[in-house]
């Protein structure tokens, strides 16, 4: 079997933060989301992988380079433009000769893994295997129709779901899929959808079966999504301390503190993740808190949220909260008069002042 990681797209809707990043490359608890799909894959026994690239190419090659890293061996994929999941996979034809896959989009988050899927797939041989998650809003994502575990019907965004089902960003193909990607026809927001070429498989009778999963993430640009996902992996952390910690410092619950990494005078209660050669400087770092690399943290107090590379908070009387921080960012106290607010933000950002 092959793994195919959808990694092009847009990403419009987790801007600001994706104005300048490949949205795969988003860390949440201090590893880029497209690293737990390349594992995951990983994890079930595939280690030849295909990752379908667009306009970000560079920089997705740049941080998984040939896969070594990860123990597996990665071929990239170039898709002219984001034309449908189900393009993607046309694209990767080629490199998939007729293997059957999973197919995992890059923006996707799965908390367990997805090993048991793979075995089930693998075991019984079905035409196609999708994984669905339980969820209060199904009308914002594709919708299941079951009978008895197969699928009988797929409706992308319905207005009135016929269950609480969605789509999760993990399907499995036999080669039939290219069959049906080849068969519909553009949607009206011109994309080919996988959704379209699922329901072209179950119309013509081809064995397509679910996996409900528990413990699923998805993009949709909100802010809170973020800060869920990096709540759900911090949880699942072990204490590592691989940095530096000074003796007044007070380190409580689960706490990883990254290599190169410094905390003097601060405390950290955990669940939270210190990242590369960051600094905790007469501060308070909370529950659920991600700090990414290369930031300084000092003078201030910081509870769930996250703080990607480069950052410096300083100086803060009133404590951060259920934030989400970019990268190269300055927040610190002004001494200039008049005593006000002073702003630099970037496109569609946010701020939420007491
Ligand atoms: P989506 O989230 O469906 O699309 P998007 O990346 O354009 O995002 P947005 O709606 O926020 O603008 O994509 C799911 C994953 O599949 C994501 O990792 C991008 C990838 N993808 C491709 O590789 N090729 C495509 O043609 C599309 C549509 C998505």
């Amino acid at each position: 079997m092959k793994g195919l990681i959808l990694s092009g797209g847009k990403g419009t809707r987790l801007r600001p933060i994706t104005h300048t990043r490949a949205k795969q490359l988003v860390p949440v608890a201090n590893k880029p989301v497209l690293f737990y799909g390349i594992e995951a894959i990983r994890d079930s026994g595939i280690t030849d992988i295909g990752i379908v690239v667009g306009d970000t190419k560079d920089e997705i090659i740049d941080a998984v380079g040939d896969g070594s890293y990860f123990g597996v061996k990665v071929t990239y994929i170039e898709q002219e433009a984001p034309l449908g999941l189900a393009h993607a996979v046309l694209v990767a034809e080629d490199f998939l000769a007729g293997n059957p896959f999973v197919m995992y989009l890059g923006d996707n988050l799965i908390i367990n893994g997805i090993s048991p899927l793979v075995e089930e797939f693998r075991r019984n041989q079905y035409n196609a295997q999708i994984l669905l998650a339980h969820v209060p809003n199904p009308s914002q994502f594709g919708v299941a129709e079951l009978v008895e575990g197969k699928v009988v019907r797929l409706e992308e965004k319905p207005a009135e779901p016929k269950s609480d089902l969605a789509l999760v960003g993990v399907y499995m193909f036999d080669s039939n899929v290219f069959k049906a990607a080849k068969s519909i026809k553009p949607s009206d927001r011109n994309e080919l959808e996988i959704t379209d070429s699922i329901q072209w498989l179950v119309d013509q009778d081809f064995n397509v079966q679910s996996f409900v999963v528990e413990g699923w993430w998805k993009d949709t640009g909100k802010l809170e999504d973020m800060l869920e996902a990096n709540r759900m992996i911090l949880d699942t952390f072990e204490t590592r301390i691989e940095g530096k910690i000074c003796p007044r410092s007070l380190l409580e619950f689960k706490v990883v503190i990254q290599e190169g990494a410094e905390v003097e005078n601060s405390t950290i209660r955990g669940p939270a993740v210190i990242g590369k050669y960051s600094k905790v400087i007469d501060s308070y770092v909370g529950p659920f808190t991600s700090i990414y690399h290369n930031t300084v943290l000092e003078n201030c107090e910081i509870q769930h949220s996250i703080v990607l590379e480069r950052s410096r908070i300083a100086n803060i009387e009133t404590p951060i909260v259920d934030s989400l921080i970019g990268r190269n960012v300055e927040v610190t106290k002004s001494r200039l008069k008049p005593k006000a607010y002073r702003f630099m933000m970037g496109d569609s950002s946010k701020a939420g002042i007491f």
